[in-house]
Protein backbone atom coordinates (compact mmCIF):
# COMPACT_ATOMS: atom_id res chain seq x y z
CA UNK A 1 0.00 0.00 0.00
CA UNK A 2 1.25 3.36 -0.76
CA UNK A 3 2.78 5.16 2.03
CA UNK A 4 1.17 9.03 1.97
CA UNK A 5 3.57 11.79 2.10
CA UNK A 6 1.07 14.82 1.18
CA UNK A 7 -1.38 14.21 3.24
CA UNK A 8 1.12 14.54 6.23
CA UNK A 9 2.79 17.88 4.82
CA UNK A 10 3.24 20.16 7.86
CA UNK A 11 1.78 22.99 7.20
CA UNK A 12 -2.22 22.38 6.13
CA UNK A 13 -3.19 24.26 2.91
CA UNK A 14 -4.69 27.38 3.48
CA UNK A 15 -4.45 28.06 7.18
CA UNK A 16 -1.12 28.31 9.65
CA UNK A 17 -2.23 24.92 11.06
CA UNK A 18 0.36 22.39 11.51
CA UNK A 19 -0.08 18.92 11.61
CA UNK A 20 1.10 16.57 14.17
CA UNK A 21 4.50 15.12 12.83
CA UNK A 22 3.84 11.60 11.77
CA UNK A 23 6.70 9.53 10.78
CA UNK A 24 6.54 7.17 8.29
CA UNK A 25 5.93 4.00 10.82
CA UNK A 26 3.14 5.18 12.19
CA UNK A 27 1.59 6.25 9.67
CA UNK A 28 -0.71 2.65 10.19
CA UNK A 29 -3.52 3.18 12.47
CA UNK A 30 -2.64 -0.38 13.59
CA UNK A 31 0.46 0.78 14.92
CA UNK A 32 -0.19 1.62 18.47
CA UNK A 33 0.68 5.07 19.07
CA UNK A 34 -0.78 6.38 22.77
CA UNK A 35 1.29 9.64 22.22
CA UNK A 36 -0.18 10.59 19.42
CA UNK A 37 -2.48 13.88 19.30
CA UNK A 38 -3.45 15.03 15.89
CA UNK A 39 -4.56 19.03 15.73
CA UNK A 40 -8.21 19.47 15.15
CA UNK A 41 -9.38 21.59 12.20
CA UNK A 42 -12.20 22.53 9.53
CA UNK A 43 -11.85 25.27 7.97
CA UNK A 44 -14.24 28.16 7.90
CA UNK A 45 -15.41 27.86 4.24
CA UNK A 46 -16.47 24.20 5.64
CA UNK A 47 -17.94 25.05 8.89
CA UNK A 48 -20.28 27.76 6.99
CA UNK A 49 -22.60 25.22 5.49
CA UNK A 50 -22.07 25.81 1.75
CA UNK A 51 -24.63 22.81 0.23
CA UNK A 52 -20.86 20.99 -0.63
CA UNK A 53 -20.03 20.21 2.71
CA UNK A 54 -21.79 18.10 5.44
CA UNK A 55 -22.54 19.29 9.07
CA UNK A 56 -20.69 18.51 11.51
CA UNK A 57 -20.74 15.08 13.07
CA UNK A 58 -22.95 14.95 16.30
CA UNK A 59 -26.24 15.80 15.27
CA UNK A 60 -25.50 14.49 12.13
CA UNK A 61 -24.86 10.81 11.15
CA UNK A 62 -24.87 9.73 7.53
CA UNK A 63 -24.22 6.13 6.51
CA UNK A 64 -21.14 5.60 5.87
CA UNK A 65 -19.65 2.72 3.55
CA UNK A 66 -22.98 3.23 1.46
CA UNK A 67 -24.78 5.52 -0.98
CA UNK A 68 -26.10 7.64 1.66
CA UNK A 69 -28.88 9.68 -0.54
CA UNK A 70 -27.70 10.94 -3.28
CA UNK A 71 -23.87 11.36 -1.40
CA UNK A 72 -21.76 8.37 -2.40
CA UNK A 73 -19.45 7.56 0.89
CA UNK A 74 -18.36 4.13 -0.53
CA UNK A 75 -14.53 4.09 -0.73
CA UNK A 76 -12.73 2.65 -3.63
CA UNK A 77 -10.13 1.25 -1.22
CA UNK A 78 -13.10 -1.05 0.18
CA UNK A 79 -15.10 -0.52 3.53
CA UNK A 80 -13.16 2.20 6.20
CA UNK A 81 -13.57 2.04 9.92
CA UNK A 82 -15.58 4.52 11.41
CA UNK A 83 -14.67 5.08 15.14
CA UNK A 84 -16.70 7.54 17.44
CA UNK A 85 -18.99 8.09 14.77
CA UNK A 86 -16.03 9.62 12.43
CA UNK A 87 -14.82 7.80 9.52
CA UNK A 88 -11.04 6.85 9.42
CA UNK A 89 -8.93 7.68 6.89
CA UNK A 90 -7.84 4.49 5.08
CA UNK A 91 -3.69 4.92 4.54
CA UNK A 92 -3.60 5.90 7.88
CA UNK A 93 -2.66 8.89 10.23
CA UNK A 94 -1.85 12.62 8.74
CA UNK A 95 -1.82 14.48 12.15
CA UNK A 96 -5.26 16.41 11.86
CA UNK A 97 -8.77 15.50 12.82
CA UNK A 98 -12.02 17.25 11.17
CA UNK A 99 -12.45 17.62 7.84
CA UNK A 100 -9.98 20.61 6.86
CA UNK A 101 -10.73 22.36 3.64
CA UNK A 102 -12.78 18.78 2.69
CA UNK A 103 -16.38 19.12 2.43
CA UNK A 104 -17.51 15.03 3.47
CA UNK A 105 -16.63 13.25 5.78
CA UNK A 106 -14.96 10.18 4.37
CA UNK A 107 -14.42 10.03 1.25
CA UNK A 108 -14.76 13.09 -0.81
CA UNK A 109 -14.78 11.89 -4.75
CA UNK A 110 -13.30 13.58 -7.43
CA UNK A 111 -12.74 12.77 -11.43
CA UNK A 112 -9.38 13.37 -13.36
CA UNK A 113 -9.90 13.78 -17.16
CA UNK A 114 -6.07 13.70 -18.23
CA UNK A 115 -6.46 14.58 -21.98
CA UNK A 116 -3.54 14.09 -24.44
CA UNK A 117 -1.72 14.45 -27.74
CA UNK A 118 1.53 13.30 -29.64
CA UNK A 119 4.35 16.06 -29.34
CA UNK A 120 5.14 16.89 -33.22
CA UNK A 121 7.68 18.61 -34.92
CA UNK A 122 7.22 21.44 -37.12
CA UNK A 123 6.25 18.80 -40.14
CA UNK A 124 4.11 17.03 -38.01
CA UNK A 125 6.27 13.88 -37.03
CA UNK A 126 6.30 12.36 -33.66
CA UNK A 127 9.13 14.08 -31.26
CA UNK A 128 10.75 10.97 -29.35
CA UNK A 129 12.67 11.72 -26.07
CA UNK A 130 16.52 11.78 -26.29
CA UNK A 131 16.83 9.17 -23.99
CA UNK A 132 13.89 6.63 -23.72
CA UNK A 133 13.77 7.00 -27.72
CA UNK A 134 9.78 6.70 -26.87
CA UNK A 135 7.50 9.28 -28.52
CA UNK A 136 6.58 12.18 -25.95
CA UNK A 137 2.97 12.63 -25.38
CA UNK A 138 1.35 16.45 -24.02
CA UNK A 139 -1.06 16.72 -21.70
CA UNK A 140 -3.75 19.63 -20.88
CA UNK A 141 -2.34 20.67 -17.23
CA UNK A 142 -4.15 23.64 -15.58
CA UNK A 143 -1.84 25.83 -12.93
CA UNK A 144 -4.45 25.55 -9.58
CA UNK A 145 -5.30 28.63 -8.01
CA UNK A 146 -5.22 27.35 -4.12
CA UNK A 147 -1.47 26.34 -4.20
CA UNK A 148 -0.05 27.47 -7.72
CA UNK A 149 0.61 23.49 -8.48
CA UNK A 150 0.46 22.23 -12.31
CA UNK A 151 -2.17 19.96 -11.82
CA UNK A 152 -4.93 17.63 -14.16
CA UNK A 153 -8.04 19.82 -14.15
CA UNK A 154 -9.92 17.70 -12.07
CA UNK A 155 -12.85 18.28 -9.82
CA UNK A 156 -15.48 16.81 -7.34
CA UNK A 157 -18.30 14.75 -8.23
CA UNK A 158 -21.82 16.40 -7.50
CA UNK A 159 -24.06 14.34 -6.18
CA UNK A 160 -25.41 11.99 -8.17
CA UNK A 161 -23.74 13.21 -10.86
CA UNK A 162 -22.43 10.42 -13.27
CA UNK A 163 -18.22 10.97 -13.25
CA UNK A 164 -18.05 10.88 -17.41
CA UNK A 165 -20.24 13.86 -16.90
CA UNK A 166 -18.09 15.38 -14.20
CA UNK A 167 -15.27 14.56 -16.64
CA UNK A 168 -16.32 16.21 -19.58
CA UNK A 169 -17.78 19.26 -17.06
CA UNK A 170 -14.26 19.63 -15.32
CA UNK A 171 -12.44 20.07 -18.03
CA UNK A 172 -14.38 22.37 -19.96
CA UNK A 173 -14.50 24.91 -17.06
CA UNK A 174 -11.10 24.49 -16.04
CA UNK A 175 -9.03 23.89 -19.48
CA UNK A 176 -11.58 25.81 -21.68
CA UNK A 177 -13.05 28.56 -19.18
CA UNK A 178 -16.86 27.31 -20.73
CA UNK A 179 -18.27 29.19 -17.92
CA UNK A 180 -17.71 32.10 -19.10
CA UNK A 181 -17.72 32.28 -22.75
CA UNK A 182 -20.53 33.48 -24.75
CA UNK A 183 -23.53 31.53 -25.29
CA UNK A 184 -22.48 31.15 -29.25
CA UNK A 185 -18.90 29.98 -28.48
CA UNK A 186 -20.04 27.47 -25.24
CA UNK A 187 -22.16 25.78 -27.60
CA UNK A 188 -19.17 25.33 -30.39
CA UNK A 189 -16.92 24.27 -27.82
CA UNK A 190 -19.50 21.98 -26.25
CA UNK A 191 -19.70 20.55 -29.65
CA UNK A 192 -15.95 19.57 -30.63
CA UNK A 193 -15.41 18.57 -26.55
CA UNK A 194 -18.41 16.20 -26.34
CA UNK A 195 -16.82 14.65 -29.42
CA UNK A 196 -13.59 13.92 -27.93
CA UNK A 197 -15.52 13.04 -24.11
CA UNK A 198 -18.44 10.86 -25.93
CA UNK A 199 -15.55 7.79 -26.54
CA UNK A 200 -15.49 5.75 -22.95
CA UNK A 201 -11.27 7.02 -22.40
CA UNK A 202 -9.20 4.67 -20.55
CA UNK A 203 -9.25 4.01 -17.08
CA UNK A 204 -5.42 4.73 -15.45
CA UNK A 205 -6.32 4.67 -11.93
CA UNK A 206 -9.69 4.47 -9.46
CA UNK A 207 -8.78 4.84 -5.38
CA UNK A 208 -7.45 6.94 -2.75
CA UNK A 209 -5.49 10.35 -4.13
CA UNK A 210 -2.20 11.28 -1.78
CA UNK A 211 -4.09 15.31 -1.24
CA UNK A 212 -2.73 18.02 0.81
CA UNK A 213 -5.97 18.20 1.91
CA UNK A 214 -6.27 14.78 3.40
CA UNK A 215 -7.33 14.44 7.26
CA UNK A 216 -7.70 11.37 9.68
CA UNK A 217 -11.48 11.83 9.19
CA UNK A 218 -11.59 13.11 5.11
CA UNK A 219 -9.89 12.35 2.08
CA UNK A 220 -9.89 12.56 -1.76
CA UNK A 221 -10.39 9.70 -3.95
CA UNK A 222 -11.27 9.67 -7.96
CA UNK A 223 -11.41 8.43 -11.18
CA UNK A 224 -8.54 9.16 -13.56
CA UNK A 225 -9.60 8.95 -17.10
CA UNK A 226 -7.38 9.06 -20.68
CA UNK A 227 -8.79 10.81 -23.23
CA UNK A 228 -6.16 10.48 -25.86
CA UNK A 229 -6.31 12.67 -29.42
CA UNK A 230 -4.96 10.17 -31.69
CA UNK A 231 -4.41 12.32 -35.11
CA UNK A 232 -3.75 15.73 -32.45
CA UNK A 233 -7.30 17.45 -34.75
CA UNK A 234 -9.76 17.17 -31.70
CA UNK A 235 -8.95 19.32 -28.46
CA UNK A 236 -5.63 20.60 -30.42
CA UNK A 237 -7.53 22.87 -32.13
CA UNK A 238 -9.24 24.31 -29.43
CA UNK A 239 -8.03 26.98 -27.48
CA UNK A 240 -6.94 26.79 -24.22
CA UNK A 241 -8.44 28.81 -21.53
CA UNK A 242 -7.93 29.17 -17.45
CA UNK A 243 -11.49 28.99 -16.04
CA UNK A 244 -12.92 28.48 -12.33
CA UNK A 245 -10.59 27.29 -9.91
CA UNK A 246 -7.47 27.27 -12.44
CA UNK A 247 -5.00 30.14 -13.04
CA UNK A 248 -3.18 29.01 -16.21
CA UNK A 249 -3.70 26.66 -18.54
CA UNK A 250 -1.16 24.65 -21.52
CA UNK A 251 -0.06 21.35 -22.84
CA UNK A 252 2.87 19.95 -21.10
CA UNK A 253 5.00 17.14 -22.01
CA UNK A 254 4.68 14.32 -19.52
CA UNK A 255 8.00 12.85 -18.25
CA UNK A 256 8.80 11.77 -14.50
CA UNK A 257 10.46 14.64 -13.24
CA UNK A 258 7.40 16.56 -13.37
CA UNK A 259 6.37 17.44 -9.75
CA UNK A 260 2.48 18.01 -10.30
CA UNK A 261 -0.02 18.47 -7.33
CA UNK A 262 -1.26 14.99 -5.11
CA UNK A 263 -0.29 12.13 -6.88
CA UNK A 264 -0.82 13.37 -9.99
CA UNK A 265 2.38 12.27 -11.70
CA UNK A 266 1.31 8.63 -10.69
CA UNK A 267 -1.58 8.57 -12.97
CA UNK A 268 0.24 10.35 -16.00
CA UNK A 269 3.10 7.76 -15.45
CA UNK A 270 -0.13 4.88 -16.28
CA UNK A 271 -0.80 6.79 -19.01
CA UNK A 272 2.67 6.97 -20.22
CA UNK A 273 2.75 3.27 -19.66
CA UNK A 274 -0.62 2.38 -21.29
CA UNK A 275 0.22 4.46 -24.87
CA UNK A 276 4.01 3.31 -24.61
CA UNK A 277 5.16 6.92 -24.88
CA UNK A 278 8.22 8.36 -23.17
CA UNK A 279 8.10 8.62 -18.82
C1 LIG B 1 -7.41 15.98 -6.31
O1 LIG B 1 -8.20 17.13 -6.14
C2 LIG B 1 -8.11 15.19 -7.38
O2 LIG B 1 -7.20 14.32 -8.02
C3 LIG B 1 -8.68 16.27 -8.28
O3 LIG B 1 -7.74 16.64 -9.27
C4 LIG B 1 -8.88 17.47 -7.35
C5 LIG B 1 -10.32 17.79 -7.06
O4 LIG B 1 -10.43 18.89 -6.20
P1 LIG B 1 -10.69 20.37 -6.69
O5 LIG B 1 -9.89 20.58 -7.97
O6 LIG B 1 -12.16 20.48 -6.96
O7 LIG B 1 -10.21 21.25 -5.59
O8 LIG B 1 -7.30 15.25 -5.14
MG1 LIG C 1 -13.40 22.63 -10.88
MG1 LIG D 1 -10.44 21.41 -9.82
Amino acid sequence: KLLHVKSRCPLYPGSDIKRFPVPDDKVDWTREWPQYEPVSYTAPSVLNRPQWADPDIGSFSPHFNAVDDTVDRKSFEGNYRVENGKPLNPFGRTGLTGRGLLGRWGPNHAADPIVTRWKVNKSGARTHHPVSKLPVLQFVSIKRNDCGEWAIPGGMVDPGEQVSVTLQREFSEEALNSLSLPPAKKEETFKRITELFKSAGVQVYKGYVDDPRNTDNAWMETVAVNFHDESGSSVSELPLQAGDDAGQVQWVDMDSSLALYASHSHFLERVAKERKAHW
